[in-house]
This record gives C-alpha cells, sequence and structure tokens, in this order.
C-alpha cells in the first residue's frame, strides 16, 4: 500500500514556532511517527510553501497510482480553487487534515475549498489526525479488497 502524506505552506516551521497552536513536533518527527505506526505501508511525504508545487504533487500521486493522499493544505485551504481541482480531478481519495480545530478559529478558517471534493475530513486532534487518516485509508483498502 502506499500513500502520500502532503503539507503545505508554513508547515516546514512545525516544531520550531507556535508551539501552544501546532505542538513542538517537527514534520520529520511525524514522518518517523507515521512510519513506525505503520510499518507495511509505503509512504511518500512532501511539503511545499508553492501552491503549483502542490499541485504537481497530486498529479504525480495520481500517475503513480498511489492508494490515498492525508493532505494538510494549511492556508491554501481556504483559499485555492486550483487544488480543489486538483484532488477534484484525481482518483486516490483525499483525507483533509488539520491539526488544530479550525472551527475554534478565526472565521476564514471555516471555509475549505478542499472538503467538499475529499473523501473525509479530520481537524483539531493535532499530529493525531494524520495517523487516523491513514487508518482509515488503510481500512478502506482492506475491505474494498476483501
Ligand atoms: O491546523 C492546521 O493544520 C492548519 O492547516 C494550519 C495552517 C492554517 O492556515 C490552517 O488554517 C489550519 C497554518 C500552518 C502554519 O504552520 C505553522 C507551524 C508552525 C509555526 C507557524 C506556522
Amino acid at each position: 500500500m502506499n500513500i502520500l502524506v502532503l503539507n503545505g505552506p508554513n508547515l516546514n516551521l512545525l516544531g520550531t514556532r507556535e508551539p501552544e497552536i501546532y505542538g513542538r513536533a517537527t514534520l520529520d518527527d511525524l514522518a518517523r511517527d507515521v512510519q513506525a505506526a505503520f510499518p507495511d505501508v509505503t509512504f511518500a511525504f512532501f511539503q511545499s510553501n508553492h501552491e503549483g508545487e502542490l499541485v504537481e504533487r497530486l498529479h504525480q500521486a495520481h500517475r503513480d497510482e498511489v492508494d490515498g493522499i492525508v493532505f494538510n493544505p494549511a492556508a491554501y485551504t481556504h483559499t485555492s480553487v486550483a487544488l480543489r481541482d486538483a484532488v477534484s480531478a484525481i482518483t486516490p481519495p483525499v483525507i483533509e487534515v488539520h491539526m488544530s480545530n479550525v472551527y475554534a478559529r478565526e472565521a476564514m478558517r471555516h471555509v475549505s475549498y478542499i472538503a467538499p471534493v475529499a473523501a473525509g475530513k479530520i481537524v483539531g486532534f493535532g499530529m493525531r489526525g494524520y495517523h487516523l487518516a491513514v487508518r482509515y485509508l488503510v481500512d478502506a483498502a482492506q475491505e474494498a479488497a476483501q
């Protein structure tokens, strides 16, 4: 099973700034922890601060026929028609993840351009949300194979 974990702008700063919102773990910690929790899954981890690069990576995941994508589009969640169109255009299921509870924050974060075209969405559970999203993708793939 192949899963892409995709992270958007500023998430490269995880663990270095605003720990009260995003915690103290870094993106490298996330990659290590997720891989350790799901040793039988082959993961690709990618982060970009650039919208077009995220679009390209979604296209690539489609060409690679990955089994699922865990995607935290970060601020582009609330603005990007390009990312929504990319998610809508590809076959692998996309789970939208946000570490913070966006609904307890500013109104601009209550809007997601991605959610209507995602398979599902997990918010407010910190980095555990990525694990929950992978758990769903693995379970759903196993059920589909039965
Ligand atoms: O809660 C989330 O995961 C967000 O996707 C994070 C985005 C924010 O724009 C979304 O509304 C919710 C912001 C990511 C910024 O990441 C930082 C990490 C450490 C320090 C500063 C920013």
